[in-house]
């Protein structure tokens, strides 16, 4: 399925612990322009329930784990992250749902544009309609 990746980022570490940078051009493909993160999601809860028209996006999962349900309209994928040093890359027309987040989760999400609500589809046939659309 096209439209997303994951992206394995270098891990710098010496006797101290480990680091990793992000950096736009190097292993972020866009300019960063804002960050956000997810934490304390209560059990069972099912976030997302939309798709991008622009924005792209890079989600890290710092601490713990949870599932990204992630759909181009025409097949459906899940990708679990669980690891500071893996990045899923989404751009496109992706509509993403994410669950069994665990207690300790923390997902770290890097844009490349500031919050616009007007770039959200929060509803699942607009987004299907908006994908035929853009083969035609
Ligand atoms: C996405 C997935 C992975 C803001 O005011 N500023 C922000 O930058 C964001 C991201 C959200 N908000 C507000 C909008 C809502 O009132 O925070 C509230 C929760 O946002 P939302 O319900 O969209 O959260 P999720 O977890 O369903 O989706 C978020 C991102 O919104 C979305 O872009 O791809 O994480």
């Amino acid at each position: 399925m096209s439209n997303y990746e994951l992206i394995n980022f270098k891990t710098l570490g010496d006797e101290r612990g480990s680091l990793i940078a992000i950096e736009e051009g190097y292993n972020a493909p866009f300019d960063i322009k804002r960050v956000y993160y997810i934490f304390d999601t209560k059990e069972g809860v099912i976030r997302g329930y939309h798709a991008h028209i622009n924005l792209k996006q890079i989600a890290i999962v710092v601490k713990g784990s949870c599932t990204f349900i992630l759909d181009n309209g025409k097949q459906r994928e899940e990708i679990t992250l669980n690891s500071p040093n893996k990045g899923l890359l989404i751009e496109g027309l992706i509509w993403r749902e994410m669950y069994d987040f665990s207690d300790d989760c923390v997902l770290v999400v890097i844009a490349n544009e500031l919050y616009d609500e007007s770039d959200y589809i929060r509803d699942y046939q607009s987004f299907i309609s908006k994908v035929n659309n853009a083969k035609n």
